[in-house]
């Protein structure tokens, strides 16, 4: 607001950029170090989300940047309050997610003494956002706030931090607002296009995988369009199932942790791969041992919005510097020549048999049946937040993703993350149905946000899959070292008393059978629930189970 001099404080500059950059959704912790800026949101119309831990503010913005592709903004306080953080910055690092992150920062007159909770924020996440900075001087935070969004937003999306001195929020500045930042889109060039096309034609046994960020619904359209025309065979990466309508007649699966074997020989024996959009990073590449490096073994299309991304690992035979939507959009422009084989009709009904019905499970709760039972009866435009643990396989196998950001998860494999981006996604999109999967382990790393979900009266279901263990480092443990189990037990509380005594409603399930009633009252109590889910902790994967796991490795050790 300006004073009666035309002046506004810094701060009051820094939440109008805000607002000029649409920003709707702020995510806090506060803190004593930004107290003018949390004085400026009290007549500012931002939404503005209190949490429990900035964690939980930091993922809220994670989430809110990779379902809108805009950046996703928390405040949060100096030292404790920015490394508490750390952990969405990592997620929006490896995610290629776009975040702006605000610090408050200790006065500038007391810099460098290491005064209370002081830290260098251009070191401590200087290899971790893609860019970290502190504005010393308040009449330019216009300049460096517009910065910061087309540095988050823009090539391939990151986090972005900035440290606000508290004596720089409470200076009074004439100083003009900057445009709103835009969104740049690049494009692939003609030539590039024409040797995709020839690339296309020549071969008979393509495969599409999807990945990354910079997709929208518009984006995942064109590339169901082309599929469709051109009977091209789609996976999708890690946690990017949503880039791909699942029960689309050329989708081939998940190339994710323990993908179907016949999609893994799909790609190998395949005569050209079409990356567009993700990193190949890790896991889509199954530990850099699905393509030859640097030089994969088969033509190899690289599509990807970050030009430095190009060439990192793999050295493609085409390199094409654009954004999936700008890609898709070229695609759409021109005609294409294939000698069809039928291969997306192949890969589709080998999806399908890997993923129709569950499997065999011991215990009485089948996760499987679970999941399938969900795929039937959520909202085709539901959102399911998730974080890591093995209970996510199921997810990944099971579910049926059908609409672009549908799937709200961490490619980055971070636990603690789908309570508070299911608090985001509810705060965003009070009208859609929100469901959070947790494992027992991942649920307790930032399931005090329950707490916000119930301060804002946000009513969504989380199903917590309580096999009282840390099942993913058991089971590298039972391979590894079978038998000497070590750190990885877990004794839980009652889940569903936990979320009665924070306000919610909660409901614990021990059969496969009393799960829909479970999860219908839950929906019905319109309250953030929990149904806990008793799961035996030899149902470790769908395909297998401890015993076996360790059994085998105790064979291969004599
Ligand atoms: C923040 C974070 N800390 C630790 C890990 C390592 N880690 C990966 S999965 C896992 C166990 C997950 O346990 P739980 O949530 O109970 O799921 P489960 O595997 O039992 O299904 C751990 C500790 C991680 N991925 N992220
Ligand atoms: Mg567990």
């Amino acid at each position: 607001m300006r004073g009666k001099d035309n002046l506004r404080s810094a701060a009051e500059v820094l939440v109008d950029q805000l607002r000029i950059h649409g920003v709707r959704h702020v995510f806090c912790v506060p803190g004593e170090s930004y107290l003018a800026v949390l004085d400026a949101f009290h007549d500012s119309d931002l939404t503005v989300t209190v949490c429990r831990q900035e964690a939980g503010a930091a993922i809220m913005a994670e989430a809110v940047g990779k379902v809108t592709g805009r950046p996703g903004v928390c405040f949060v306080t100096r030292g404790p309050g920015a490394t508490n953080a750390a952990h969405g910055i990592h997620i929006a690092r490896q995610d290629s997610t776009p975040l702006v992150m605000f610090v408050g920062q200790v006065a500038r007159e007391t810099r460098e003494r290491e005064a209370f909770q002081e830290l260098d924020y251009r070191a401590v996440f200087g290899s971790m956002a893609k860019w970290a900075t502190e504005i010393d001087d308040a009449a330019r935070v216009p300049e460096i706030v517009s910065r910061a969004f087309h540095t988050a937003a823009n090539g391939r999306p990151g986090p972005v931090v900035v440290a606000i001195p508290e004596d720089m929020l409470v200076e009074r500045i004439a100083v003009d607002d900057a445009p709103p930042f835009s969104a740049i889109e690049t494009s692939p060039g003609l030539d590039e296009m024409q040797k995709f096309a020839e690339l296309l034609a020549a071969a008979r046994a393509p495969v599409a995988v999807l990945g990354g960020s910079r997709w929208s619904q518009e984006a995942c359209d064109r590339m169901a369009r082309f599929a469709e025309r051109y009977k091209l065979p789609v996976c999708t990466t890690f946690r990017r199932g949503h880039l791909f309508d699942q029960t689309h007649s050329c989708y081939a699966g998940d190339l994710g942790i323990g993908p179907n074997p016949k999609l893994l020989e799909r790609i190998k024996s395949s005569d050209l791969v079409i990356v567009i959009g993700g990193r190949l990073g890790e896991l889509p590449s199954q530990h850099y041992t699905l393509f030859d490096i640097p030089r994969p073994q088969h033509p190899f299309v690289h599509v990807h919005p970050g030009a430095e991304e190009l060439g990192r690992v793999y050295s493609p035979h085409l390199a094409i510097n654009a954004t999936p939507t700008a890609f898709t959009a070229a695609l759409e422009t021109r005609k294409f020549s294939r000698a069809a084989a039928g291969e997306a009709k192949a890969a589709n009904a080998d999806y399908r048999a890997w993923t129709d019905k569950p499997t065999e499970q011991p215990g009485a709760v089948n996760f499987g049946a679970v999941m399938i039972w969900l795929r039937e009866n959520l909202a085709r435009d539901a959102f399911l937040c998730n974080g890591a643990g093995n209970y996510a396989a199921w997810i990944h196998r099971f579910f049926r993703f059908r609409r672009f950001a549908q799937q709200v998860a961490p490619a980055s494999g971070s636990m603690g993350y789908g309570v508070p981006a299911a608090v985001a996604m509810k705060r965003l999109h009070p009208e859609r149905q929100v469901i959070c999967i947790a494992g027992d382990g991942d649920f307790l790393m930032n399931g005090q946000e329950f707490a916000t979900a119930v301060q804002y009266d946000l009513p969504f279901t989380t199903i917590v899959f309580d096999n009282g263990m840390y099942g993913t480092i058991r089971m590298h443990q039972e391979r590894e070292y079978p038998g000497r189990i070590s750190a990885t037990d877990l004794r839980n509380p009652d889940f569903a008393a936990y979320a009665r005594a924070f306000g919610g409603f909660g409901v614990s399930v021990e059969r496969t059978e009393d799960f829909p009633a479970a999860f219908r009252a839950a929906e019905a109590s319109g309250k953030p629930a929990i149904v806990r889910l008793a799961i035996d902790p030899e149902a470790i994967t769908p395909g297998t189970t401890l015993a076996k796991i360790r059994a085998r490795a105790v064979a291969e050790k004599k």
